[in-house]
């Protein structure tokens, strides 16, 4: 029996979205990303759910695009790369960013090609000491998509940046813990449970306020200062009137756990 390519899982407020193409690296083919984006869907659209977290099966996390489909062969017949960007990357990682929920990933083994900017376009990264970052693209003559560009020289400046994108060499996670590409590198085997303890702590938190902290944050990658200001005072209005400011209030002053719904 053929195994679904995305595994889908909602528990304690939360959902676990696992890549399933194990025998190839969770690489992706059409099929696959088509359940990706309705899960992904279902994850925004379920007010039960308030955490995402993605992850792979097996020895991987993803390996960017499947290059054996017959959409993206680079054989006689000219295939649009762009078309398959447009239709299926480019929707996935703007899902993700504009996601009003905490995203996180737990990359479990290698993450390459457009693997690794998928890993990178959560807003949390956990990784298993024996995962690697790899920018395959230039090895097959390409640039590096799935956000890669901007997500690259924000997150490490343009030396690094661009060392990776031009070399394609693998980054271990310890280094890409050390160099700020992502959250934390965790031993192997805690890499699930300590993914799962922060679905959960998101889960239990001010969805509101995370989503507004997602939006103030990106969106400083290119506001000025001013604008920024502005948004934060527009962003405080909104969320000073919510149930959870209110309850994150009294709970202090009350000396006790505070208990958000999200609302
Ligand atoms: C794969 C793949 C794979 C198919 C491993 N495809 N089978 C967007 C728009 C349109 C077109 C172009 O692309 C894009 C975005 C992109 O993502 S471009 C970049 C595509 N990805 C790559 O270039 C990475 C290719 N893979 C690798 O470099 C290595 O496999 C890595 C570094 C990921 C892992 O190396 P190893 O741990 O040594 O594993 P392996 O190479 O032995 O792979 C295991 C199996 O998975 C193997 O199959 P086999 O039948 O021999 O066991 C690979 O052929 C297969 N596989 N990646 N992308």
């Amino acid at each position: 029996m053929t195994q679904p390519p995305i595994l889908f899982e909602a528990q304690d407020g939360y959902a676990v979205i696992t890549l399933n193409r194990p025998d190839r690296l969770n690489s992706f083919n059409a099929e696959m990303h088509e359940r990706l984006r309705d899960a992904v869907a279902e994850a925004k659209r379920r007010d039960d759910i308030r955490a995402l977290l993605l992850t792979g099966a097996g020895r991987g996390f993803c390996a960017g695009q499947d290059l054996s489909e017959r959409a993206v062969k680079a054989d006689a017949a000219p295939v649009d790369l762009g078309y398959t960007l447009s239709t299926f990357y480019n929707p996935l990682i703007r899902s993700l960013r504009e996601m009003p929920k905490p995203v996180l990933s737990a990359v479990n083994g290698v993450a390459a090609g457009a693997g690794a900017n998928l890993a990178l376009a959560a807003d949390v990264v956990l990784a298993a000491r024996s995962a690697s970052f790899v920018q395959a693209f230039c090895k097959i003559g390409l640039v590096p998509d799935g956000g890669g560009t901007y997500f690259l020289p924000r997150l490490l400046g343009t030396a690094r940046a661009m060392g990776l994108a031009l070399l394609g060499d693998r980054l271990s996670a310890e280094d890409a813990e050390r160099w700020g590409l992502i959250w934390k590198c965790v031993d192997d085997a805690k890499l699930m449970e300590e993914a799962r303890a922060l679905a959960r702590q998101f889960a239990a938190g001010p969805t509101k306020g995370y989503a507004d902290i997602k939006r103030a944050i990106y969106a400083s990658a290119t506001n000025t200062l001013d604008a920024q200001l502005d948004l934060e005072r527009d962003l405080q209005r909104e969320l000073g009137k919510t149930a959870d400011y209110r309850e994150g209030v009294h709970a202090f002053l009350e000396k006790r756990a505070p208990k958000f719904t999200g609302r």
